[in-house]
């Protein structure tokens, strides 16, 4: 699993978090634990395969807000099979 990270600017209450949650969840049909934060000013979520980043920085920017700095990591779920 892969773990993104996006620094999110514009991002000002929860209504901005619920919005950018919505466009990953839109674009990313995988998403999982998509969590946003305004006080952050990150958005992140997990996936199984990398998502297309530049689309989904697109899709954040036509909701009004600017992606400046996308993550990847990688995911290890962690007790789930013990
Ligand atoms: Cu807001």
């Amino acid at each position: 699993m892969y773990r993104i990270v996006m620094k999110i600017d514009g991002m000002m209450c929860g209504m901005c978090e619920a919005h950018i949650n919505d466009v990953i969840r839109k674009n990313v049909k995988d998403a999982k634990k998509v969590v946003s934060s305004h006080t952050k000013k990150e958005s992140s979520f997990l996936c199984d395969e990398i998502p297309d980043l530049n689309g989904l920085k697109q899709a954040i920017k036509q909701t009004g807000y600017e992606a400046e700095d996308i993550r990847v990591e990688t995911y290890e779920k962690k007790g789930l099979f013990r």
